[in-house]
């Protein structure tokens, strides 16, 4: 039984709609791994822009500017990443793609823990905090020589290492964008979960879906930009909610 502080209960035509669907797309953000311990962006006393400026850490002017501290930035959010472990909203969705045909994983995180909650069908439209990639030829990079210099020098031409994530101003992965929008536009039910819908061009995914005329859920303990529009809006932590509307779905 999940541990439940709130009162959560699940429309019944929703978990019809669930249990009948054949494509289910989710759109996750950062107040999926919150309860993981991993900090949002845009809360106010929590999230990182609460405490650092996104113009001095996450543009590649950022970068060009002051690269060391942009490396030493991530690095702790590294660390802060290794130590977390996927929470029960990570895993409920993990088990939710087990049993649906065909289920669309979209997130926006860059921490890496969907997949190790088993999430297979990930699309990264963010990047990865995991992977390094040159900064002057955006080539991969996995191995570089041990060195006291930070950030860095990519092994294959010297220019600068960054992390392999998308930045204010930087295009999104064209292939995982596609895949996203195709999956808004073609799925019988989108689930947005845990953001704050204001970082564009996911903000847009849930559009799409609407547009369609497709069922759309928000999971989300305060009220977005998106929430007025939604088919249903079910407030709350996703930790809480998620296992909650998968027990409902598993029930005869
Ligand atoms: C819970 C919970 C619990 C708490 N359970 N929920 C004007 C209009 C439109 C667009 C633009 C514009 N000006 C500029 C742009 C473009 C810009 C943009 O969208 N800016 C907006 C801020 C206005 N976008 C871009 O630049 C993108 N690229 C692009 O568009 O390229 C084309 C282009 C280029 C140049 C000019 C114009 C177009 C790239 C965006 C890259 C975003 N990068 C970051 C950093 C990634 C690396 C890193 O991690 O450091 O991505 S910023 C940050 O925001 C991160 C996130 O993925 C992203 C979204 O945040 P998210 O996940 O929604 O987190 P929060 O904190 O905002 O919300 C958390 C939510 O969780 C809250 O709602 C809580 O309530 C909730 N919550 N606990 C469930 N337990």
């Amino acid at each position: 039984m999940p541990n439940s502080d709130i009162s959560i209960s699940i429309p019944p035509k929703l978990v019809a709609e669930l249990r009948a669907a054949q494509h289910v797309a989710v759109l996750t953000g950062a107040g999926i791994s919150a309860e993981s311990g991993v900090p949002t962006f845009r809360e106010a006393q929590t999230g990182l822009w609460a405490k650092y400026d996104p113009e001095e850490l996450a543009t590649p002017y950022a970068f060009q500017r002051n690269p060391r501290l942009v490396w030493e930035w991530y690095d702790w959010r590294r660390e802060l990443v290794a130590q977390a472990n996927p929470n029960p909203g990570h895993l409920a969705l993990a088990e939710l793609e087990q049993r649906m045909p065909k289920f669309t994983l979209i997130t926006q995180n860059v921490d890496g823990l969907h997949q190790r909650a088993g999430s297979r069908n990930v699309i990264e439209l963010h990047g990865n905090i995991n992977r390094t990639k040159c900064f002057d030829q955006g080539g991969i990079i996995d191995f570089w020589p041990p060195t006291t210099e930070l950030p860095p020098r990519c092994p294959r031409c010297g220019g600068l290492l960054r992390p392999d994530v998308v930045w204010f101003g930087e295009s999104l992965p064209q292939k995982a964008l596609h895949t996203a929008f195709t999956a808004a536009e073609q799925c019988d039910l989108f689930l947005s979960i845990g953001t704050s819908s204001v970082v564009q061009p996911a903000a847009s995914l849930p559009l799409v879906a609407l547009e369609q005329g497709i069922t759309t859920v928000e999971i989300n303990p305060n009220p977005t930009p998106l929430s007025a529009r939604v088919t249903y809006m079910l407030p709350g932590p996703s930790g809480q909610i998620l296992p909650v509307l998968l027990e409902t779905l598993n029930q005869p």
